[in-house]
């Protein structure tokens, strides 16, 4: 172990996103006191405030995980969001931890920084290799950014700041808009809603795009044990190292919600994106690390994660 979470103050940045919460719930298993604030709290685009927020709390390990994101179709409908406000919280953090001294930062990227043809399954080294993929690029140049800016800490101010970069995750917390989530969550709203009536599962694109899932808790996982044992300048890779084809999944989806039945439509005229996400997760793997949730079991709890969420938002 590198570095021990015991007895620290440790701040989850993004607490109320997917990907935040899950860390957040991690944390109770640690000795440690874990920090929060809200938005309307703090707004943490706002370098000012951010820094005034943090020389008061004085976190000594932080959990970067506060960014804008979306699916495919929020992604390319809103460049300046996805760019600049990931930009902003990003500065705004890293600034604010040099300031007050935080002993250690992870930064939580995604795998959508690396080449849109990247070789399979992708290793770290495939970043800024090749062109991005145009439905996420502003995305991807940010993450890049908060990257390059853990680099450039670690190598000008000796700062013990590091990155991970998950696979597409789901679980409790997600967002299940069908304008702005991702694939996974919108395909057990459409499962959920078209069993209902007994109508087609509508996907877009073609179907055949590949991706990688990971259970946000398995991921929240393995920040947590990265934070302890790691402490390098390369990104790691997190991911479950297993993909499947969106139809694949469409109709698992709809095995798990017992609508093995119902007919899919596709809807070509909606993007399909990068063709294949898959990344090379054995970096992590060396580190004694491996997931627990299978994808089966994993849609079974976002299935009832989704119930609950439109049960208390009734
Ligand atoms: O999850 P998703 O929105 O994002 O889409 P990406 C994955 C694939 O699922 C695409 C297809 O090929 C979509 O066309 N798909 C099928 C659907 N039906 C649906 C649907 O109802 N909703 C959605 N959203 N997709 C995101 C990036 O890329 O991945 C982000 O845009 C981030 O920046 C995230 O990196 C992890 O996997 O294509």
């Amino acid at each position: 172990m590198t570095y021990d979470l015991a007895g620290k103050r440790v701040w989850v940045a993004g607490h109320r996103g997917m990907v935040g919460g899950a860390i957040a719930r991690r944390l109770a298993d640690e000795q440690c006191e874990v920090l929060t604030v809200g938005r309307e709290t703090l707004d943490l685009t706002d370098q000012r405030a951010v820094l005034d927020w943090m020389r008061k709390e004085r976190p000594q390990a932080v959990f970067l995980a506060a960014a804008r994101v979306g699916g495919i179709l929020a992604n390319s409908t809103y460049p300046v969001d996805f760019l600049r406000d990931n930009l902003l919280i990003e500065t705004a953090i890293f600034t604010g931890a040099h300031d007050v001294g935080v002993e250690k930062l992870l930064f939580l990227g995604s795998s959508c920084i690396y080449p849109k043809f990247a070789p399979q399954p992708i290793q770290e080294d495939a970043l800024l290799t090749g062109e991005l993929e145009p439905t996420n690029e502003w995305y991807a140049i940010a993450k890049i950014a908060g990257i390059k800016l853990a680099q450039a800490y670690r190598q000008q101010y000796g700062c013990d700041y590091i990155s991970a970069m998950p696979t597409n995750l789901y679980g409790p917390g997600d967002n299940f808009d069908l304008n702005s989530s991702h694939v996974l969550p919108a395909l057990i709203r459409k499962v959920h809603e078209a069993r209902l009536i007994g109508a087609p599962v509508q996907v877009w694109g073609t179907g055949s795009p590949r991706r990688e899932f990971l259970y946000v808790d398995d991921c929240a996982d393995a920040c947590v044990h990265l934070m302890k044992v790691y402490s390098d300048k390369g990104h790691v890779n997190v991911g479950s190292g297993e993909d499947i084809s969106i139809m694949e999944l469409t109709r698992l989806v709809m095995d798990v919600l017992d609508y093995a039945r119902g007919e899919v439509v596709t809807d070509p005229s909606k993007p399909d994106g990068t063709p294949r996400k898959l990344m090379d997760n054995s970096r992590l793997r060396s580190f004694g690390w491996a997931p627990q949730v299978s994808l089966r079991e994993g849609v079974a709890r976002a299935y009832a994660a989704f119930l609950d969420q439109a049960q208390s938002a009734a």
